[in-house]
């Protein structure tokens, strides 16, 4: 196919350039943060006290919303990756905190199932809204952790989508363990903060329509 264009001519319906890639980043104080962490991950309310340590700093640094998460290898007690709410630093609506951790343990890894590295897990500030609850069976861990639930992101304003009710319940069939509402009030406390400080809300700008069912 040939790649010449006369001047002037644009194909209908497509971009002037197309754009090859997109990524996103973890800020740079990330490092030192982690570095000066001295508490062990030996425990999930150790990790979970870490997650919103990292969460509260995203907000301080305003590199993004108020969620982060973990991957911890269970087995040797160490922290794999770490992902922090992106959207509006990357201006990427996937990058939710728990896109990013699962992303840099493959990343890691090298490879896309962590099922292959041992017995990861994955700790968040906050339970998974829809789309991050849908990477978790694809990513490989073997575990999930969450801190804050549902109803306390939604109280914040971040529109969590449509989970299934049994969510709990479809991830455990597929052999995942599953603990919610680890540290819970600490964990809401900072997405309760974010609401009060008028902080962005980055739901995307779709009218929502009202259910059939009233
Ligand atoms: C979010 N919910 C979770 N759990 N994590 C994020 O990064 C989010 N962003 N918006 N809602
Ligand atoms: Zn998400």
């Amino acid at each position: 196919m040939s790649n010449t264009r006369k001047p002037g001519k644009q194909p209908q319906g497509r971009v002037e350039k197309m754009i090859d890639r997109c990524f996103f980043q973890l800020p740079d104080w990330v490092g030192s943060f982690v570095a000066e962490w001295n508490e062990p991950l030996d425990t999930v309310k150790s990790r979970m006290e870490f997650a919103i340590a990292l969460s509260k700093e995203n907000i301080r640094q305003q590199t993004g919303g108020p969620f982060a998460a973990l991957v911890v290898d269970e087995d040797k007690k160490e922290l794999v990756s770490v992902g922090l709410n992106l959207v509006t630093s990357s201006g990427l609506s996937v990058a939710h905190a728990e896109i990013v951790a699962l992303s840099l343990a493959q990343a890691r890894m090298g490879n896309w199932d962590l099922a292959s590295a041992g017995s990861l897990q994955l700790i968040t500030s906050c339970e998974p809204c829809a789309m991050c609850f849908g990477a978790v069976p694809w990513s490989g861990v073997k575990s999930i952790i969450c801190g804050a639930g549902k109803s306390d992101a939604e109280a914040a304003g971040f529109d969590e989508g449509d989970k299934p009710a049994d969510w709990v319940r479809s991830l455990q069939r597929r052999g995942i363990v599953v603990q919610t509402g680890v540290l819970s009030n600490k964990a809401s406390q900072v997405l309760a903060d974010y609401k009060a400080s008028g902080a962005t809300v980055y739901n995307a700008s779709v009218e929502k329509k009202r259910s059939h069912r009233g």
